[in-house]
């Protein structure tokens, strides 16, 4: 036989083979293949789910004496909830299991392949088509394993996205509750570090452990639970965490403490300034104190939560607390020289979010008075005004939407000067006699600034009709807050 020859014979046993060996096996294999394939990779898919076997996304652990205020947003020490992390590192878990099983398949077959060794021409017409059976084999199972993959993809993956779809909505949905009620109620937490004094309603949420929620929020560490990495359930609004939690609230400037009430109770800011010496802290003192004494007459409970004093501004905070009513009340005295210098005012967050202001102005320091006192006119209240509102405005703050308050103080020795031709009763008398000392301009200025002004006449001897409680209790009732009277 000529080399010719052999081939041609060579290949018809090829043929033969193929015809009656290969293709018969191949009928039986592919098939096989198919099944065990779909159902091997689905068994695979199942056994990995059944044990939740993917490693658990853990949660950043700040330590406890990590700084909160310099961590990254977003990053909580907290799980995610399953369907957040959980779901997709199974998914992925599963398809590396199903993978490593194909390529077990496949390691199999080219081992098969080096084992038998190289076969000459031949013997090769009959072994060459042969392979096409493990072949044929090792590419139906892998199809089989895609199939089944992508069948329980769909089934797997479209029930968890309809939870995880139902899921963001419940989160969104409880979210935008907890906004509306929080800002329903007035509610939110003022800083009473003097260095601080911000005000928020997101604050940080301390666990009992000593771990700090930055952003406690229905989301994806849970829409009703969260838990914290020390296994502690945590509620996800801030009100929750606080009225059924019993958490401490920490500000999220300064992480001082906040004062009991935050985030529950009505939250008004209002600010007391004037020019030096016009009287703005015993106004501030003696109106809070006013206040508070009114609603433990009426039978109400109150607590001063803060009485600091910083480096150029003092704050009074107090809890009141009548009937089924709360409100926590925060007093800056910022006195005239914080008010004439940009430095002092810009530190001053609270400006930001006050609710009411008091410009307090020294009735015998006008030029009237003052020279039948002997002495020169003082600070012209027009310029503190001047500088205050400039600011709030500076700040992006509507004056539109604040009541301001203008005191003349010091009525007791307004009377002794001029006696009877003070103002007459009421914040239309006072508001007259401003206009007629010289200061109409201030009083058209406030007008056509502030949502709201009143005048009063007030003096710190306890005068129950001049009384700086009046001035605090009104700016409270603009702010929503009707203590007894
Ligand atoms: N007679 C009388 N004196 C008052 C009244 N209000 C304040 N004073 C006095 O005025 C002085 C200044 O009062 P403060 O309340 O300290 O005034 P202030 O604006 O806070 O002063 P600075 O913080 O120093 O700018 C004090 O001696 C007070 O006793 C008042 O209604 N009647
Ligand atoms: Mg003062
Ligand atoms: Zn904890
Ligand atoms: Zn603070």
């Amino acid at each position: 036989m000529n080399g010719g020859q052999e081939y041609v014979i060579g290949g018809l046993v090829a043929i033969v083979v193929t015809a009656v060996l290969v293709v018969p096996m191949l009928l039986v294999v592919v098939p096989l293949g198919l099944l065990l394939g779909t159902f091997g990779s689905l068994a695979i898919i199942v056994a990995r789910l059944a044990t939740g076997a993917a490693p658990t996304p853990r949660p950043v652990d700040d330590a406890v004496a990590a700084d909160p205020v310099e961590g990254t947003p977003g990053d909580e020490p907290a799980w995610r909830s399953y369907l957040g992390a959980q779901a997709i590192g199974d998914a992925r878990d599963a398809g590396t299991h199903v993978k490593r099983a194909a390529s077990r398949l496949w390691d199999g077959v080219r081992e098969l392949r080096d084992n038998a060794g190289y076969t000459e021409f031949p013997d090769s017409a009959v072994v060459a088509p042969l392979w096409l059976v493990p072949f044929g084999f090792g590419v139906a199972t892998t199809a089989g394993a895609a199939v089944g993959s992508a069948a329980s993809g769909v089934v797997v993956g479209g029930v968890t996205g309809t939870m995880w779809t139902a899921h963001r909505a419940a989160a969104g949905a409880l979210r935008l509750g907890s906004t509306l009620d929080t800002r329903r109620r007035g509610a939110g937490a003022t800083c009473v570090n003097p260095e601080c004094l911000g005000h928020t309603t997101t604050p940080i949420v301390q666990c009992r452990c000593g771990r700090f929620h930055r952003t406690l929020r229905p989301g994806a560490f849970g829409a009703f639970r969260r838990r914290c990495v020390c296994g502690a359930l945590l509620p996800t609004t801030i009100a929750g965490a606080v009225a059924r939690g019993r958490l401490a609230l920490r500000c999220p400037w300064c992480n001082d403490e906040l004062p009991p009430g935050s985030m529950i109770d009505r939250n008004v800011r209002l600010v007391v300034t004037g020019a030096p010496g016009s009287g703005v802290s015993t106004l501030a003192d003696a109106g809070l104190h006013a206040v508070m004494e009114t609603v433990t007459s009426s039978g109400g409970s109150v607590s001063r939560t803060a009485g600091a004093t910083g480096a150029a501004t003092r704050c009074t905070a107090a809890r009141l607390v009548w009937g089924r009513r709360a409100a926590v009340v925060t007093v800056l005295d910022a006195p005239g020289a914080v008010v004439a210098s940009d430095v002092e005012l810009a530190r001053l967050h609270l400006l930001r979010d006050v609710s009411g202001i008091v410009l307090v102005i020294d009735a015998t320091a006008l030029p009237r008075p003052a020279s039948k006192l002997g002495d020169g006119p003082g600070a012209d209240p027009e310029i503190t005004y001047r500088t205050i509102a400039g600011r709030l405005r500076d700040d992006g703050v509507d004056l539109r939407k604040l009541p301001l308050a203008i005191a003349l103080s010091k009525a007791d020795q307004l009377d002794a000067v001029l006696p009877g031709r003070g103002p007459a009763p009421g914040s239309a008398g006072v508001q007259d006699w401003l206009a007629r000392q010289g200061q109409r301009s201030l009083v058209a200025a406030a007008e056509r600034d502030f949502g709201a002004v009143r005048y009063y006449l007030t003096s710190a001897d306890g005068e129950s009709d001049r009384s700086p409680g009046a001035v605090v209790a009104w700016l409270l009732r603009r702010a929503g807050v009707r203590v007894p009277t």
